[in-house]
């Protein structure tokens, strides 16, 4: 069988590490300090969702209104708590078979991008031991319009050259799957297939797909 060149493109929280405990913590304490709380189910609309748009659904739910330049100070204080935490993080934190997977495809030859909303990224991949890993990395500093836009799916598949309909995206946010669909990449979902409509596979975390199986979604498409 003629072997067709594929790459995959990561999501990062959520699918590679949990730094959700750590968002949600920090924009907790951020709400608590302006005198409200949300809930667990609340917290879920937030991931895959950039910063200030995290923090203008969270001041809406709390019925609050706040200028622009009162809304960059919030976010940057919920910043300065999220990178006291992460910056604590290490390789233990890193979800089962993430690690397993990324070097499987690297022995492969297979062409690994990174494309995260977070501007914490470059963090976050070394404290947790990742960055070698990657041959390109498109996160929330490198892009202009956030998931479920397309753009930091495309540029991931072009900077690895790599046409979108041979690239394969991991991810656990809604916002991150319609992105990857509207990119025209096939899609791996990691949790539960409910919050996940439209990908070609889901899995529960990374140690549930092969390499082998990767290259056929794509092969059989
Ligand atoms: P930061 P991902 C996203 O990462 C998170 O899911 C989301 O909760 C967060 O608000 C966003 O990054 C921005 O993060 O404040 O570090 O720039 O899932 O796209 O890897
Ligand atoms: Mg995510």
């Amino acid at each position: 069988m003629k072997h067709t060149t594929i790459a995959c493109i990561f999501d990062l929280d959520g699918v590679l590490v949990d730094t959700a405990v750590y968002h949600y913590q920090a924009w907790k304490k951020l709400a608590n300090s302006l005198g409200f709380d949300f809930s667990h189910a609340q917290n879920e609309q937030l991931k895959g969702v950039n910063r200030m748009r995290s923090l203008d659904m969270i001041l809406n739910w709390g019925g609050i209104a706040k200028s622009d330049a009162e809304k960059e100070e919030l976010a940057t204080l919920k910043n300065t708590w999220y990178v006291d935490m992460i910056n604590k993080m290490s390789a233990s934190e890193v979800l089962p078979g993430s690690a397993a997977l990324l070097q499987q495809l690297k022995a492969q030859g297979i062409k690994i991008a990174l494309g995260s909303a977070s501007k914490n990224s470059g963090l976050i991949l070394e404290r947790t031991n990742l960055t070698h890993f990657f041959d390109a990395i498109v996160d929330g500093n490198s892009v202009t319009s956030s998931k479920p836009d397309p753009e930091v799916f495309l540029k991931g598949a072009e900077l690895l050259s790599t046409p979108p309909e041979n690239c394969i995206v991991f991810e656990d946010a809604s916002a991150g799957v319609q992105a990857a669909l509207a990119a025209n990449m096939s899609v791996v979902g990691v949790g539960e297939a409910e919050n996940l409509p439209g990908t070609d596979l889901i899995i529960k975390d990374l140690s549930g797909v092969t390499v082998e199986e990767l290259i056929a979604l794509i092969e059989e498409k």
